[in-house]
């Protein structure tokens, strides 16, 4: 798929204000791209097809996420907001013909993170998180963040997200919990060294 027809058939999915996020994560991802040395045509393709499902029914995406044998039903356990994810992830590649794993587990992991992100993953993770739209309570830091480390801006983000669930008692996903371990060990050994 080249990118223009991604980007017209992710048009046709998205409300305009979200096509506009969208134009935004790509700019920004292609930024951290350039700066950590990922590759350009993955991350973009990755970060235009992001949202893909993002205005699916919870029903519609959730018998998506059951009938892909490799996604886990867990995905359906953990509140709707991450349900778009891995549908997203399946739904791209059903219906666009998305084949390159990279982008997929990019699209996959976009909302939750995980631990053992690849470049790519950290990097759509990171620009869905810090694009400028966004005003989320101590986003300039995680921007900050992101400017010197993929990892220290990608723990900064986990940690906001983890914080914001957790004050409204809302679920976790465990694969934030431990994108966030993962991350904490891994700077923490980075700064005593
Ligand atoms: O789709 P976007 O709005 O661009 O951003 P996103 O894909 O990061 O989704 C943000 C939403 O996902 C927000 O409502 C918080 C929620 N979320 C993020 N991580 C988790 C989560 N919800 C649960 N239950 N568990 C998580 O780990
Ligand atoms: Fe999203
Ligand atoms: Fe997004």
């Amino acid at each position: 798929m080249n990118e223009q027809r991604a980007f017209e058939a992710v048009k046709k999915q998205l409300k305009p204000a979200r096509y506009e996020h969208t134009l935004r994560v790509v700019e920004t991802a292609e930024e951290l791209a350039g700066k950590y040395h990922a590759r350009l045509e993955k991350v973009r393709l990755a970060a235009i097809l992001h949202d893909y499902a993002k205005y699916r029914p919870a029903s519609e995406m959730k018998d998506v996420i059951r009938s892909a044998d490799w996604l886990s039903d867990e995905w359906c356990s953990y509140g709707e907001a991450i349900l778009h994810a891995p549908a997203g992830a399946a739904l791209v590649r059903s219906e666009l013909g998305i084949t390159d794993e990279d982008v997929i587990r990019a699209i996959v992991y976009h909302t939750t993170g995980r631990a053992g992100m690849t470049l790519i993953e950290k990097i759509v993770f990171l620009a869905d998180y810090i694009e400028p739209g966004r005003k989320s309570p101590g986003i300039e830091s995680v921007r900050q963040a992101a400017d010197d480390s993929l990892d220290r801006g990608c723990l900064l983000a986990l940690a906001n997200t983890i914080g914001f669930l957790t004050s409204k008692k809302q679920p976790v996903f465990p694969d934030t919990f431990h994108a966030y371990n993962e991350l904490v060990k891994l700077t923490m050994r980075g700064l005593k060294s």
